[in-house]
């Protein structure tokens, strides 16, 4: 059945909510760029209306081993919310998402605001922290299949995030050596210049999407630049830590 722009958002909003996958708007729904987009923007109110807090922005296939392991090449960005940030350590209940999958990220937080599109070299002057994280993303369709304007509409499968101990700014996010340990044993390792040759680069994107959008991004926000690897399935019972050279560790336990 073809839906209104509101109708697909509290659809997915609902989906989200308990965890309980929908069929690709795409099948039915013809979405443009920026339709996917408005859909994203009204999923969020009605977090908000919920009282979660807008805590920052993430970004999508920027690297090549998540546009392949996923099938779209576009760059996507999405925003997370302080209900979606899980403690270092913390532990996430399966139960309540459909199809969890986790993937390692560099973090960025933003020290001052952002209203422009921001040059390479500028970038590090905004920037407060740098941190190892683990991204959960959650795909709210059925069997984590979805088109390019499907993924934007749900929120770039945005669900929740760990974030390592923030380290000061100037320490190096280029060339970090990062591996994803999953009960023990090696699941995925990389690199962050997997991440746009720089995971710098994101922030620029950011900077130039959110200044085309009139958007800006406040002190304090959160930016994870993108997964390094291809994700991974979690199940209940998982020990998972992703470990990154000269961030340190992020720890999360799947319950
Ligand atoms: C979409 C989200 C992509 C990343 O880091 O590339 C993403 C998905 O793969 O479901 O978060
Ligand atoms: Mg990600």
């Amino acid at each position: 059945m073809k839906q209104s722009i509101q109708d697909i958002a509290n659809t997915l909003d609902h989906a989200a909510q308990h965890a309980s996958s929908v069929e690709q708007i795409s099948k039915t729904t013809a979405l443009d760029l920026k339709g996917a987009y408005e859909v994203q923007a009204l999923s969020l109110k009605n977090r908000y209306q919920r009282g979660e807090k807008l805590a920052g922005y993430k970004l999508g296939f920027t690297s090549r081993a998540k546009m392949e392991q996923m099938g779209v090449h576009n760059l996507i960005w999405g925003r997370l919310t302080d209900k979606m940030q899980i403690e270092n350590g913390g532990t996430l209940l399966r139960e309540n998402y459909i199809h969890p999958r986790v993937e390692p990220e560099i973090a960025f937080k933003i020290g001052r605001r952002i209203d422009t599109a921001l040059r390479l070299n500028e970038v590090v002057g905004y920037i407060d922290a740098v941190a190892g994280a683990l991204e959960i993303i959650d795909s709210r369709y059925e069997n984590f299949k979805f088109s390019l304007e499907d993924v934007i509409a749900d929120n770039c499968s945005s669900t929740a995030y760990v974030i390592g101990d923030w380290q000061a700014a100037d320490t190096p996010v280029q060339d970090v050596h990062l591996h994803m340990n999953i009960n023990g044993e090696q699941s995925q390792t990389g690199n962050s210049n997997a991440i746009l040759g720089n995971p710098l680069e994101s922030l620029v994107e950011i900077s130039r999407i959110l200044a085309e959008y009139g958007e800006a991004i406040e002190p304090g926000a959160v930016v994870l630049a993108g997964a390094a690897t291809s994700a991974v399935y979690i199940n209940a019972g998982d020990q998972i830590e992703g470990v990154f050279d000269g961030l340190g560790k992020v720890k999360l336990t799947v319950q």
